[in-house]
Order: structure tokens, then sequence, then C-alpha cells
């Protein structure tokens, strides 16, 4: 707890994402500010840290964890360094907000759950944004109500204009499917238990060997059918559709529906939005907000767990070798602790 002081953050990774947590930090979340930057990239770091009021570059991450002037730490660093940095702030007793995924292996993501578990209160939140989501809230809260009966079946489109020209197949499953993955488990309240990847005709515009778009099919323990058109590489705008059909109507979110304009000649339309970052701007917001109210009053944790993160890495694993086999695959879920 900080008291009357405000939470001191230090970002890790100002990369796109780290660096649009370290603007949002200091422009609109109250109650925190940044302290500590860090990057691989050292000259990045200093120059994000020399624009704002007090706060330092520190070169080395794990350093910067330690940190006795740093309360709590934003993990935006690439998926593989997770793991070492999750054991520091776990040894330093720091709370973390880790951007997905929580670690790249299953059994490193089942490791941090087991040894978070060990501590008298959790300190891991994961950034599955999209729970805070004014749409995504707003589902959550009339499937809770019961307004639609028991949900069947949801029906997912997400579409990315594009993706780094490092994504392969199996990053759509582990980067993209990972939020679908993590939507199922917060609107149904039940876990994945299989998971198959089709392959329609891939997109000529992929890169050499991509398969996309692809098809997710996810069953859940109660047995709910989810799809979910995966199409990275549209060169359009951001998508992003969920419907939810239940046993007394269906209600989807997404459509994008901002100002309708009509133009000569004879054309009707509106906006789409360009990328997550503008679309899920506010969601980011509220996380983070939530998160820093929630460190500062001694939760820390205001959100999805490391046990999400954990569900959602043994989820996507199984996505994966579904993408090689073409065939269903179970879902391995070790008993939570
Ligand atoms: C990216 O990492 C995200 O998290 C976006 O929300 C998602 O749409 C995109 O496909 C991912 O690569």
């Amino acid at each position: 707890m900080t008291g009357d002081r405000d939470l001191r953050i230090a970002v890790l990774g100002v990369g796109v994402m780290g660096a649009d947590h370290v603007a949002r930090i200091t422009s609109r979340i109250s109650g925190a500010r940044v302290g500590v930057v860090n990057d691989y990239i050292t000259e990045k770091a200093e120059q994000i840290a020399s624009e704002i009021d007090g706060c330092r570059a520190v070169a080395d991450p794990l350093e910067a964890i330690a940190d006795p002037q740093v309360d709590a730490v934003l993990l935006a660093t690439p998926g593989a360094v997770h793991e070492n940095q999750l054991l520091a702030c776990l040894e330093h007793r720091k709370p973390v907000l880790c951007e997905k995924p929580l670690t790249t292996e299953v059994s490193t993501s089942l490791d941090i759950v087991r040894q978070e578990s060990q501590l008298d209160r959790p300190l891991i939140q994961v950034g599955f944004m999209r729970r805070f989501d004014d749409e995504y809230m707003h589902l959550k809260a009339l499937l809770d109500g019961g307004e639609l009966g028991r949900p069947l079946l949801m029906h997912c489109v997400h579409r990315n204009a594009s993706v780094p020209s490092y994504f392969d197949s199996s990053l759509i499953v582990k980067d993209s499917l990972v939020h679908e993955v993590d939507v199922t488990r917060f609107l149904f309240d039940e876990e994945i238990t299989s998971v198959q990847i089709l392959k329609p005709s891939s997109n000529p515009a992929a890169p050499e060997g991509v398969i996309d778009p692809q098809i997710a099919v996810l069953r859940t323990a109660s047995g709910k059918h989810v799809d979910v058109e995966l199409f990275v590489t549209t060169g359009v705008a951001y998508e992003v559709r969920t419907e939810v059909v239940g046993e007394k109507g269906s209600a989807i979110i997404g459509l994008d529906i901002g100002m309708i304009r009509k133009s000569a000649p004879a054309t009707w339309g509106g906006q789409v939005t360009p990328g997550f970052r503008e679309r899920f701007g506010r969601a980011y917001d509220t996380q983070i907000q939530r998160w820093v109210d929630a460190v500062r009053a001694g939760v820390n944790v205001d959100g999805p767990t490391a046990w999400d993160g954990y569900a959602a890495a043994a989820v996507c694993a199984a996505g994966v070798e579904s993408l090689h086999t073409g065939l269903p695959v179970d879902v391995q879920l070790a008993a939570r602790p």
C-alpha cells in the first residue's frame, strides 16, 4: 500500500504497447506515476525518461524490479523474458501487470502460478484488456443477468489489417486467438476443453508459409461451441466482433457503428477502427486505473489472474498442436493450486 502518495511504477519494455502505457499513466491515470523505464534499446528508455518529470531509465530490468523506489511493475517486454521478470517480481514482492503471454511455455506458466500461490496474497495480473472494454462488460452483464437464457454458441471474428513480419501461423493462435480464449473463459465462466484449427485456403497476400485465415473451433466443459475467424492480413482495418447465441436470443458487439455518412456519388458508410490501440484504448485505461487502485488498496489484482494466463497458454498450446495435425486436441489443465 502506498498511502496517499502516488504508486511508483516501473514500465519494462517501451515498444509500442509499453510506450502507450507510459503515456496513459502519465496523462490519464490517477494515483500513479512512471518512476522507472527500461528497454533493451537503452536510448529509447532514456529518451522516454527524459520527457517525464522524476522518471529514470534503468538499464537492467531485474535491477529496475528490485529498486526500492519502485512499488509496482508493468511488464510490456517480449514474452520470452517474462518468466525471469515475473519470478523477480515475486521475489521482491512487487505487484505486476503483465502483458500477455504470462510466459511462452505452459510448464513455466504453471510454475509461476504455483510460486505465486505460496505467497500470502496474489501479485500478478495479466493484461487481457478486453475484460475492461465497455461492450464486453455489457455482454457479460447481459449473460450473467440471464436475459439470453443459457448461452449455447459464440461466433467471433478477429481481423487485423496486418501483423509484424515475424508473425507465423502459431503466433496467430498464441498472440491473436488468445484474446478469444480469454473472452470465452470470461464470458462463460468455464474452461475450454478442446481446440481444433481449420485451415481454409490462404490469403495470397499472407507471407509465404503463413496459414491465414484460420478458423478455431473451441468446445467448453459444458459443451458450448465457439468458432473464431482469425484473419490477420486483411489489409483493411481492425475488426473484432463477438456474437453470443443463447436459448432466448442473441447479442452482438463490435459492429463499429459510429457515424454513418452518405456522400456523392451514391456512397454510404462510416469508419472502421484502424487498430487495437484505438479500439481498446479506453479498455486499457480502465484496466490500468483499476490495477493501480487495487495495488494502492493492497489487494494487487483486479482482473485476470496468473491462473487465467496459464489457462490461456494451455488452450493455445492445444491450438498449436491442432494447427499441425488438423484434428481436435484436448486441453490439458493442471489442478488449480
Ligand atoms: C496483438 O498482440 C494484440 O494483442 C491485438 O489485440 C490482436 O488483435 C493482434 O492480433 C495481436 O497480434
